[in-house]
């Protein structure tokens, strides 16, 4: 019995040996590693996982991130004023959690927000430089979730266009609240980005104070810039850039510039207009103005609605198709109307091959949107249907063009539109009347090829009845000088002194208000001469005029213009050759004055050649084949003053007219 109770005794003891062991092994399970195979997680909460070396200690809790990686972690929750022991559950608590947002994904993310449901009643009383969307301010109670995003729009590049520099692709900052009944930790039910096409996994909480998502983009095609939203820039007669260069949940800061990329077309008072596609209104413009106001518009429509805080009166234009003129020239240092470069031109946009400074006008406007687009920062509808000048010109469709880039001539950082949409107007084929004509003439001949019959277009009554469709008559050369209108006599009695009889009813004139003519003043062995007048017929004068000579087979001789200020005018590309001249008046001679008293305003100047570069130059080749006068067209005549006495005369009675013709010139 003894022995069998003694042997009892020990297994008991070996039982209690055991269960000691067993109970000493779970005791140690709580502190060290839970043996789940591989590496643990260390209880310090980790960031997200940026380091994308070979997975060092301890391994990442969640695998990287394919798009937009977003984490939220707790860092403090304290017990703050009053302290209401008795009622736990509406004890107050002071919050703060870091969020922090990279973009790990292909594309460039812009205008994002971010999305939180939080669940204690919470009261979001800062948050960094970040807005709520919806337009509220802080402190405000967000129990009910809230999208956070940054105000202006911010952009979230990706890391191949950034060569992975965090401070493009990252954005971290601190929100601060009040929370109840709540004392361990604050952290939101979901979290996620809001962007458009991303789709956000289900948001994971680890250590009880940190959450995690990531966002995967809409497709993942290896693209450096976002060529699908980017298009290539356009080239057009004249080219506008539509630039956001700020965004805002409700409005956005709009620059506009419209360069004249034209060979030789000067715009003048020039009218830009444009039909809104969301409903949105100006409320404030720099450098420019709009002709109406149209604020009825706004005033019983949604704008009244949606804002009834502001003062809609004061808003600048609620046209839905607004017509925007420029400012005067004295405007361009007035910050309150002006201020803007390349501002305040009175409306002349130059060609920039005459003056690049003044080849380019922009204005800013602050434009205020309607619903459903004015909660949503990045909802950005550019304005359609533009239309730029009289209807010479036809414009595109807006394309999105890469964020244009705005040398800081102060930081060290340039600064990128936020958006960029590019419109280009090009000049129509269709035909308008002409408003000058070219006449030829030559040392040998008596009489003047004139401008063509109605070169700038008939009226449809002329007293006395003439034909419209005739050539035109010969002239006098000492004709040139009368107007147009006054002529018959002088045509008349030059037709009979010539043997020739006169239609009937005679030709119409051309009824061109700038006639040009093309004289040949001289031709010997090494060289030739020319002298072009300019003759205005009409009640306006030409400040600043110019004119574009194209002679394709002379130019390389030409050697220099007297009294006008003759260069080469650029060519269109680097392989075109040059063909023509751009001639400008000198200063003084830089208008050309209206008619008076039956008289026209007329400028004039010699121009020489040399044969040397041109050794076989023919005899039509002395003449333009187009003259362009102010960036227009001129009508050319319908043929040459070509005769054969000049090839009869020798070189030194050429040679003697040379020297009279020169010296006669000079005393014109
Ligand atoms: C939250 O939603 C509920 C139900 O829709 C609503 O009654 C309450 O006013 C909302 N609270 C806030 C702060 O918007
Ligand atoms: C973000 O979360 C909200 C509510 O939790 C949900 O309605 C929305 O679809 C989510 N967005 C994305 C992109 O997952
Ligand atoms: C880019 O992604 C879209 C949608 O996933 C796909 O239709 C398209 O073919 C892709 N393009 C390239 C160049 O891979
Ligand atoms: C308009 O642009 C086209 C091509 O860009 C060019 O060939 C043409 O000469 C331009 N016309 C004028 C009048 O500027
Ligand atoms: C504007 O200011 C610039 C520089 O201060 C000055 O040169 C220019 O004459 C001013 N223009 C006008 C129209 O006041
Ligand atoms: C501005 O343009 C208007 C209209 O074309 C013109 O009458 C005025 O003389 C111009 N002013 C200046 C300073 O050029
Ligand atoms: C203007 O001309 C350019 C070059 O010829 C062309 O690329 C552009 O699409 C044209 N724009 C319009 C509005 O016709
Ligand atoms: C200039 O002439 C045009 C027609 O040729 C006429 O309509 C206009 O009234 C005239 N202007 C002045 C200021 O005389
Ligand atoms: C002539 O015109 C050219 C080009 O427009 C300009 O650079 C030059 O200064 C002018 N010369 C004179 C004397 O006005
Ligand atoms: C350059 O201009 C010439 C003449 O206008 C034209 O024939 C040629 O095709 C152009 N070359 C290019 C590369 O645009
Ligand atoms: C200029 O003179 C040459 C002979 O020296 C002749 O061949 C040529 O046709 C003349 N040109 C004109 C426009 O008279
Ligand atoms: C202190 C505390 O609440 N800890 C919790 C952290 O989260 C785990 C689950 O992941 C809970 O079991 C703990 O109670």
């Amino acid at each position: 019995m003894v022995a069998m109770g003694g042997c009892k005794v020990g297994v008991g003891v070996l039982l209690i040996v055991l269960f000691v062991m067993v109970v000493s092994v779970d005791g140690q399970a709580p502190i060290g590693p839970p043996v789940v195979g591989g590496p643990a997680p260390t209880p310090v909460p980790a960031p997200a996982p940026l380091d994308f070396a070979p997975a060092p200690e301890p391994a990442p809790l969640w695998p990287p991130c394919d798009g937009v990686d977003v984490v939220y972690q707790n860092t403090l929750v304290e017990k703050i004023y009053p302290f209401l022991n008795d009622t736990p559950w509406l004890q107050p608590y002071k919050f703060s959690s870091i969020v922090t947002v990279t973009n790990m994904g292909y594309s460039t993310v812009e205008g994002w927000a971010i999305g939180m449901n939080f669940s204690n009643n919470e009261i979001l009383v800062a948050a960094d430089d970040m807005h709520l969307e919806d337009g509220r301010l802080m402190p405000v109670d967000v129990s009910n979730g809230t999208i956070l995003t940054q105000v202006p729009a911010g952009i979230l590049k990706n890391a191949i266009e950034t060569a992975g520099d965090f401070g493009q692709i990252r954005k971290t900052f601190v929100i601060t609240g009040t929370e109840f009944g709540q004392n361990k930790f604050s952290m939101p039910k979901n979290i996620n980005i809001t962007q458009k096409g991303y789709n956000c996994s289900i948001a994971e909480t680890f250590f009880n104070t940190t959450m995690h998502t990531c966002c995967s983009e809409p497709n993942r095609n290896v693209t450096l810039t976002d060529e699908e939203m980017y298009l290539p820039p356009e080239k057009g007669n004249f080219t506008i850039t539509y630039d956001v260069t700020q965004a805002y949940p409700g409005s956005y800061l709009a620059l506009v510039t419209i360069s004249n990329d034209s060979p030789w077309t000067r715009l003048e008072n020039w009218n830009l207009s444009w039909t809104w596609q969301e409903n949105e209104f100006i409320t404030k413009m720099l450098g420019a103005t709009t002709r109406a106001a149209d604020l009825d518009v706004c005033l019983n429509g949604l704008a009244a609605k949606t804002y009834q805080q502001m003062d809609l009166n004061k808003a600048l234009s609620c046209s839905r198709s607004p017509e925007i003129i420029d400012l005067p020239l004295g405007r361009i240092n007035d910050t309150q109307v002006g201020g803007i470069t390349y501002c305040c031109r009175n409306g002349t946009l130059w060609p920039a091959v005459l003056d690049p400074e003044k080849s380019k006008s922009a204005f800013m406007l602050d434009v205020m949107k309607l619903p459903p687009q004015s909660s949503k920062i990045n909802s950005i509808t550019p304005p359609g249907n533009w239309r730029l000048g009289d209807g010479r010109f036809q414009c595109g469709k807006p394309r999105r063009i890469e964020p244009t880039i705005f040398p800081d001539p102060y930081l060290s950082h340039d600064t990128s539109a936020f958006k960029t949409w590019q419109v280009t107007c090009n000049e129509t084929a269709v035909k308008r009347p002409r408003m000058c004509c070219v006449s030829f003439s030559k040392y040998t001949n008596e009489s003047i090829v004139p401008c063509r019959t109605c070169a700038c277009g008939c009226p449809k009554k002329i007293n006395p009845v003439c034909d419209a469709s005739a050539s035109s008559m010969l002239l006098p050369y000492s004709a040139i000088t009368t107007p147009p209108l006054n002529r018959t006599p002088e045509i008349l009695a030059w037709a009979e002194m010539n043997h020739k009889v006169p239609p009937n009813p005679l030709p119409c004139m051309d009824y061109c208000g700038v006639a040009i003519n093309w004289h040949i003043v001289s031709n010997y062995t090494g060289g030739w001469s020319s002298r072009m007048t300019l003759f205005d017929w009409s009640n306006k004068t030409y400040a600043d005029w110019y004119t574009v000579v194209e002679m394709p087979n002379a130019y390389l001789g030409f050697e220099k213009a007297y009294s006008f200020n003759a260069t080469a005018m650029p060519p269109t590309n680097d392989t075109a050759p040059n063909t023509s001249l751009l001639v400008t008046g000198l200063e003084g001679l830089n208008y050309l004055m209206a008619a008076t008293n039956l008289s026209a305003g007329k400028l004039q100047s010699v121009f020489s050649f040399t044969k040397k570069t041109t050794p076989n130059i023919r005899e039509a080749d002395f003449f333009p084949t187009k003259i362009y006068f102010n960036g227009e067209e001129c009508t050319m005549p319908e043929g040459f003053p070509i005769t054969a006495a000049a090839s009869m005369l020798t070189s030194t009675v050429v040679t003697l007219v040379v020297v009279v013709m020169c010296s006669m010139i000079l005393f014109l």
